[in-house]
């Protein structure tokens, strides 16, 4: 019974009215509750399809794609946002934040911090089947990160469906110093500590992100060929994060430290 998913609700809301006012609350830094309080069928495949068509969109007004990051691959992430499904969306050069900048607040609407490990692929990756150790021989080099999220959903509560729709909360995101080819590194291993003003307040290690961050690599390329498709040479991949992400308002310094990848400074903003 019911409506097949993806199909014109009760409530009004179809795939691409959900896309135009996502893209308006991110053009109007507006919050919003989330789309399931009112379309329940908003599951995660019709979350994909929504995160598909505002990619189309961006593409459209002269954006390009240069890579995907993956949600909720952590138990710290998962725990705090209440949703434990991982999944997977899409970055475009607009999301690239320059070394030295802090936060872009002006142009977000309720930023946080979280430390990531980053893949640059040297070659295509593409599901089903990709194991943690294919994924990695596709590597170039790995990376330390910081992602900027930033939720269209007020206080950022959502279901799954809800988040994938919202393209996983992307906002901005910003690399390290060192690009490490990955052979030399045992990534489960890799610490991070999280300092703000000075004070550790978070850790973790690699081992956080599915157990290792090839695994959620891995995942991420399964996932996207259920929709035709393919981790590209040359992109980025963010693995998602591996703390709690953290408040960083005007004045505040964030400094994510990581044992082999170096250390990614910014500044609240
Ligand atoms: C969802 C975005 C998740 C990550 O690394 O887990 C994400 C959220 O926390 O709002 O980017
Ligand atoms: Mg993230």
């Amino acid at each position: 019974g019911g409506p097949p998913a993806g199909a014109a609700p009760a409530s009004g809301w179809d795939v691409e009215s959900v896309a135009t006012e996502l893209l308006a609350c991110e053009a109007e830094r507006r919050d919003r509750p989330p789309f399931t309080d009112e379309w329940p069928g908003l599951d995660l495949d019709t979350g994909y399809a929504v995160r598909d068509r505002t990619l189309a969109r961006r593409l459209e007004r002269g954006e390009r794609l240069v890579g995907v990051k993956l949600g909720l691959t952590s138990r710290a992430k998962q725990q705090r946002m209440g949703v434990d499904t991982p999944f997977v969306a899409w970055l475009t050069d607009a999301m690239v934040l320059p070394v030295g900048d802090a936060v872009p607040r002006h142009r977000l609407i309720h930023p946080r911090v979280e430390p990531e490990i980053v893949f640059v692929m040297g070659e295509r990756l593409e599901g089903p089947g990709v194991s943690a150790a294919s994924a990695m021989a596709a590597v170039a080099s790995v990376w330390a990160g910081a992602e900027v999220i930033d939720s269209r959903y007020r206080d950022f509560r959502f279901t799954a469906g809800d988040v994938a729709a919202d393209n996983a909360s992307s906002g901005a995101f910003v690399t390290g110093p060192v690009g490490l080819p990955p052979a030399g590194l045992d990534l489960s291993l890799e610490g991070v500590l999280v300092e703000v003003d000075g004070e550790v307040v978070d850790s973790a290690t690699g081992a956080a992100i599915q157990g290792h961050p090839g695994e959620a690599l891995a995942l991420a390329a399964n996932d996207l060929a259920r929709r035709g498709h393919a981790i590209e040479p040359g992109w980025v991949v963010l693995t998602g994060g591996m703390t709690d992400a953290v408040d960083a308002p005007p004045g505040v310094s964030v400094g994510l430290h990581f044992t082999h990848l170096g250390s990614v400074w910014l500044r609240g903003g």
